[in-house]
């Protein structure tokens, strides 16, 4: 995506903060480069501030062949930066809530992170978000005349949500790609999830092991030592109660700790995956 019309392709982000943040291209195609990271800000000069965990995409929302801002945040609400344009520099206006009906779009479970593209392939940029709760929605653009598109009730595409890796579970970030060439554009969707993992039980450090392997030399050699007195008859009772004993305290270091089955305690850990969904 070349935002600012150079030629070159730019990186844009969004931050957890909110503030947007693009990387000019600088490179070629063939050997790309990137300028230090710049906030975008509109056209007062004000940094962009589309809210907490922000995703940013441009396209053309409005068809006035300027490329927009479409944003989402940690609320799910989708806000559009429309550009005014000039060949000179980007002027972005005053956030504008996008809207289904008369309702302001929230995704649900917050965490939207909208993308425009022709779903459907009728010539009009259609919406589609990903959401905190996992969900895909798509909003179809009704081609009505005006300067903002207008959006049919969503429809889900991906159900999301999902406790295990099969499937794609919460904040799902989405890009339409036609991945396999076929002529129709695909999903891909990264999550976020948590996942039940075993902890293992900690193993012995090796200072412990060692102290282990030289307390049972030392009871080893006192045994052999003992035996051998024993066999003669040189034994002591008080040598021969020393030597059961110590025959005990082997047995017992050699023994594992755990007689007893042990379940190990589960902790949750964090994943991220990437799902393609091939159209049909
Ligand atoms: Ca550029
Ligand atoms: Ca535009
Ligand atoms: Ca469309």
């Amino acid at each position: 995506m070349d935002l600012d019309g150079d030629g070159k392709s730019d990186i844009l982000s969004g931050s957890w903060p909110g503030e947007l943040y693009m990387f000019r291209g600088t490179g070629s195609d063939k050997k790309p480069g990137f300028a230090k990271s710049e906030k975008l800000v509109n056209l007062a000069g004000k940094v962009i501030q589309p809210g907490s965990a922000s995703t940013v995409f441009a396209a053309d929302w409005n068809g006035d062949g300027h490329l927009d801002l479409i944003c989402g945040n940690i609320q799910g609400q989708i806000k559009v930066y429309p550009n005014l344009g000039d060949d000179e520099k980007l002027r972005f206006d005053v956030e504008r809530l996008v809207h289904c009906g008369n309702e302001e779009i929230r995704t649900p479970g917050g965490d939207s992170a909208p993308i425009l593209v022709d779903w459907n392939g009728d010539g009009h940029l259609d919406l589609l978000t990903g959401s905190g709760s996992g969900q895909v929605l798509f909003y179809r653009n009704l081609g009505e005349k005006g300067a903002e598109p207008k959006y049919a009730e969503p429809k889900i595409l991906i159900r999301g949500g999902s406790k295990n890796a099969k499937r794609p579970g919460s904040r799902t970030k989405i890009c339409a790609y036609d991945w396999n060439q076929d002529g129709k554009l695909d999903l891909l969707v990264g999550d976020f999830g948590t996942e039940a993992r075993p902890n293992p039980i900690a193993a012995p450090s090796i200072d412990k092991k060692e102290a282990k392997l030289a307390k049972l030399r030392l009871i080893q050699l006192e045994i052999l030592t003992l035996r051998m007195k024993v066999q003669t008859g040189d034994a002591s009772e008080a040598e021969e109660t020393r030597l059961a004993t110590l025959v005990a305290e082997k047995k017992a270091l050699l023994t594992p700790k755990y007689t007893k089955p042990v379940t190990a305690p589960k902790n949750r850990g964090y994943r991220g995956n990437v799902f393609l969904f091939l159209r049909r």
